[in-house]
């Protein structure tokens, strides 16, 4: 009770703000894109991570207003990079299951991108395995729409829940996100293996592969060697605050 009104009461006293973890392209060394990332300032005391909180307003349905705040305020700033000449190919926001759920929720991400300015093919949404929607159908038509409207699909944290094949197989999917726990063991004989091969998969698909949670140069050679070409992670940087993106989006390494 007291953590749902702490939310209304943050949302409506811009406690919550974003991070923005930079993509980088391994190749060009370029920045490919950016992950927005919740913060939460409660009470402007202290900040609250968000695995201590979203799955609450998952339960509650305060991820709908939350959710809604994030996509808005990641358009608008996005769309303010865009017209400042910062460089960059996708910005993308975490959505949950509930949010896709919403009969509404394709018309108001459209109305929102309408709103700030942000042409569409800049947007990615990263969506889980945890969508597994009771009518797969549905979740098709939903995710079909966003596309054609030029909006990317990322499949994010695969490998780690119930990695699903039949997503790949089915769905319009832009990008594949390897999940970060795969990358810090990535020298174990299997883990090798397992990376190497959803790489290979993702690529042969089409798809743009993301390696998450790259913290090591070691890291960074193997997936040069099995070429893949986006990397997230505190070996480039951790989530910045927005006024530190300029500068990073600069960086050539
Ligand atoms: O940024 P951090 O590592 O603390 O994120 C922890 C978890 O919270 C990650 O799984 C991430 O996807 C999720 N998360 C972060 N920001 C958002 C958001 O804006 N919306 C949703 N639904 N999840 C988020
Ligand atoms: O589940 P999702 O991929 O959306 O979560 C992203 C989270 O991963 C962010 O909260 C971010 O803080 C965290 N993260 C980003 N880079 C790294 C990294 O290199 N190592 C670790 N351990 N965590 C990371
Ligand atoms: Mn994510
Ligand atoms: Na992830």
């Amino acid at each position: 009770v007291r953590l749902e009104s702490d939310i209304r009461f943050g949302l409506e006293n811009d406690e919550f703000f974003l991070v923005y973890q930079p993509k980088v392209n391994l190749f060009t060394n370029k920045v490919h894109g950016y992950e927005a990332l919740i913060r939460w300032n409660r009470k402007g005391k202290n900040i609250i991570p968000p695995n201590d909180y979203i799955p609450f307003a998952e339960e509650t349905g305060l991820i709908i207003p939350l959710g809604r705040y994030v996509l808005h305020e990641a358009c608008r700033q996005a769309a303010e990079w865009l017209q400042k000449g910062i460089a960059f190919d996708t910005v993308s926001v975490n959505i949950s299951p509930a949010e896709l759920e919403q009969n509404d929720f394709v018309n108001n991400v459209k109305d929102i991108l309408l709103e700030t300015g942000l042409p569409p093919q800049y947007l990615e949404l990263e969506i889980t395995e945890n969508v597994l929607m009771k009518n797969l159908n549905k979740l098709l038509s939903i995710l079909t729409e966003l596309k054609n409207y030029g909006i990317r699909i990322a499949m994010d944290d695969f490998g780690a829940g119930f990695s699903n094949f039949r997503y790949l197989s089915e769905l319009p999917i832009h990008t594949l996100k390897i999940d970060s726990m795969f990358m810090n063991r990535i020298f174990e004989r299997r883990n090798e293996v397992i990376v190497s091969s959803i790489i290979r998969i993702g690529l042969s698909l089409g798809l743009e592969v993301v390696a998450e949670g790259v913290e090591t140069e070691e890291v960074i050679q193997f997936l040069k060697r099995h070429k893949c070409k986006i990397v997230q992670g505190f070996y480039y940087s951790k989530p910045l605050n927005a006024r530190d993106v300029p500068d990073f989006n600069l960086m050539v390494k």
